[in-house]
């Protein structure tokens, strides 16, 4: 009776839910269920292989030898266990203590953004977690003095569901289990979660619970108008849930600019003092533009470190070619910890080079004590594994001092054009660059990080779109229709800046409707978790929906459900190489896909047909020697 009931068990009948299941409960009637899922593989792969990629259309293919990139061998024993990390201090003696030892560390302490903001700030974010997962055990084995490895968050979230077909909470399950030593490391938005607008606070704490619990050590939380008070709701549930909590005040401006005394030395230290009285284990100080500069940096770690008290956790961009400098500078004032992406995926928009800080230290008291020779290594995987991306590539070709003109973040750069593009306003780049400037002052000068960076971004494009120039803007003659987004932000839907929103702009925007100024979420009732539960499971046919689906689908519900329909349609197809997943199979390819740990799919395609007269084609397939005919409609 129990089997029975289990194989009638709608998870059973219906293999779409299946990647946790299988994960948990192997060999469970494996036959049916790989039979199915890989049936689902191919009907993606013929798929692609006939119509293309909707993503790759008509951008850069990666060159004709990039291969299957192959990390470097992991140097320990096959079997031994990785020599113990910061996570192991994590799990023993809790947040605090990793926090006083990182303030007692003479080395700077790194931590690895390739896996989150690396790939955020130069490839659109679309780095698949098949190659962060190949190479996480030679991380795990070969670098464990590194501080954490961010890799989750940001907008790694909902572009793993919505452009990369896969779960990104299996992708933080299966990197937290192959790099057992080392701290993982996520970007949190405070109150925005992952997302792009304020959640409910119980959505927010049940996020943060499950982050907790899937895999996350660090939480690095934001807020993107600086503002503490909104900041409280995150802070807490990541203290509840016994892992670090690094509250970051975000850099912006030019500290020691008297023209720009809003963001002075006084408000960076008021902020800082605010995050730690709200409980943060360690200051994160969040140069998400690049716009510190090496004397301000001086400045600032020094005044931090003393003043305050917490270990500081730099994070900066490269966008301007001298952030490089800047981290030298923060680490002779004594920074405690910095941000660096491997060298392959460093420079430009992204994080400075790891395997220069490391170089440029060695030998002296701030000595990282990393291996350069397995730095590089590990790079050499990250330029194979970014070839296969070329169809992303859209950032700088060479440093940019710009950046000081419009600020702009650099996870924000790559996507900002790309919309330009969209738009047919590719090249005119610098007049993009110079509205959201004009925008920046219109709405008094505010922190630009996501969210409130998008919705500067969004006005930016609409002026240059519509040839509005910001006095006509601000002109109470000109009637002007506003982007969404801004009549949000102005309602106070993001929270307030310093000294609150210049009041003529915001008159203008809000044509007389009165703004809130109290938290945002204060205006929002918590929501019935069970009856979501529940609603989300009647949408998906009656499927069960664990923790996970259900937090993804709080913060995205749509992008969600879109992820879950292709998912029926197309199955585990996280498990494809990289460039099969972009690029499909030519006749004649073979490909391996290991389904489940130690199951592999042989798959060759042997010959695409001719178009019937329905629009079909039949892909001829070689499954695991088996011959497997998939029709598909040709869409071209
Ligand atoms: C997306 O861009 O919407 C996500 C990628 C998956 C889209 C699938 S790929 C095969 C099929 N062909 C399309 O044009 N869309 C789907
Ligand atoms: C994000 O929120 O995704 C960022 O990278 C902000 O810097
Ligand atoms: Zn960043």
């Amino acid at each position: 009776d129990f089997v029975i009931n289990l194989l009638k068990h709608p998870t059973f009948l219906d293999d779409t839910y299946t990647t946790k299941f299988i994960d948990t409960t192997p060999d469970l009637f494996s036959f049916r269920k790989r039979r199915d899922r890989a049936t689902k593989i191919l009907t993606y792969l013929a798929d692609i292989s006939v119509n293309g990629h909707p993503e790759t259309a008509g951008r850069k293919a990666p060159p004709a030898q990039a291969r299957l990139p192959v990390p470097p061998a992991p140097a320990i024993e096959s079997g031994a266990e990785p020599a113990p990390g910061t996570r192991q201090m994590l799990e023993a003696q809790g947040p605090q203590a990793v926090a006083d030892w990182m303030a007692a560390q003479q080395r700077l302490l790194i931590t690895d953004t390739t896996m989150r903001d690396g790939h955020q700030s130069l490839l659109a974010t679309r780095m698949r977690s098949i190659d962060m997962i190949r190479v996480a055990p030679s991380y795990a084995a070969n670098l464990p003095q590194l501080f954490s490895v961010e890799c989750w968050g940001g907008a790694t979230f909902d572009v793993a569901y919505r452009f990369l077909q896969e779960c990104p909470w299996q992708r933080l399950r299966d990197i937290r289990k192959a790099m057992p030593n080392l701290m993982t490391q996520m970007l949190l938005r405070a109150s925005n979660g992952v997302g792009y607008t304020n959640y409910p606070d119980n959505v927010v704490q049940a996020f943060v619970r499950q982050a907790a619990e899937t895999g996350v050590d660090v939480f690095r939380v934001f807020d993107s108008l600086n503002w503490v008070e909104n900041m409280r709701v995150a802070m807490d549930a990541v203290i509840e849930s016994g892992k670090i909590c690094e509250g970051a005040v975000c850099y912006t401006g030019d500290m020691l600019d008297p023209e720009r005394s809003k963001y002075d030395l006084k408000y960076y230290i008021r902020t800082a003092q605010d995050l730690k009285a709200a409980g943060a284990h360690v200051l994160g100080l969040k140069d998400m533009a690049g716009l510190l500069k090496p004397a301000a940096a001086s400045v600032l770690v020094r005044a931090l470190k003393e003043e305050v008290g917490l270990p500081v956790h730099f994070h900066t961009h490269d966008t301007s070619g001298i952030a490089g400098a800047t981290i030298l500078a923060a680490a002779e004032a004594g920074v405690d910890a910095v941000d660096c992406a491997m060298d392959a995926f460093s420079g430009g928009t992204s994080q400075p080079c790891l395997g220069s800080v490391v170089s440029a230290l060695r030998g002296t008291d701030r000595d990282t004590g990393l291996d350069i020779g397995r730095v590089r290594q590990i790079s050499n995987y990250w330029e194979r594994v970014r070839e296969n991306y070329a169809a992303f590539e859209s950032g700088l070709q060479a440093p940019a001092s710009e950046v000081w003109l419009h600020e702009m973040p650099g996870g924000q750069f790559t996507n900002l054009k790309a919309q330009a593009r969209s738009m047919g306003l590719e090249d005119r780049w610098h007049e993009v660059a110079q509205a959201y400037a004009d925008v920046n002052r219109m709405f008094g000068d505010i922190v630009k990080v996501t969210p409130s960076s998008k919705v500067v971004g969004d006005m930016a494009l609409m002026m240059v779109a519509q040839g509005l120039t910001r006095a006509q803007v601000e002109d109470p003659g000109v009637d002007v229709s506003f982007p969404d987004s801004v009549v949000d932000m102005m309602r106070g839907n993001l929270g307030q800046p310093p000294g609150g929103w210049p009041e003529a702009i915001q008159g203008k925007v809000l044509k007389g409707e009165a703004p809130i100024t109290d938290r945002p979420g204060a205006h929002l009732p918590p929501v019935d978790l069970e009856a979501a539960r529940a609603k989300l499971s009647e949408e998906l046919d009656g499927k069960p929906v664990d923790d996970e689906d259900l937090n993804g689908w709080l913060m995205y519900p749509k992008v969600f459900l879109d992820y879950m329909a292709r998912h029926e349609t197309y199955g585990p197809v996280r498990v494809l190489p990289t460039r099969t997943f972009f690029y499909g199979m030519e006749p004649g390819e073979e490909i391996t896909a290991e389904i489940d740990p130690g199951k592999t799919l042989e798959i060759r395609l042997q010959a695409i047909g001719e178009t019937d007269e329905t629009g079909e084609v039949k892909v001829f397939f070689e499954l695991n020697g088996q011959p497997r005919i998939i029709r598909v409609p040709n869409r071209k």
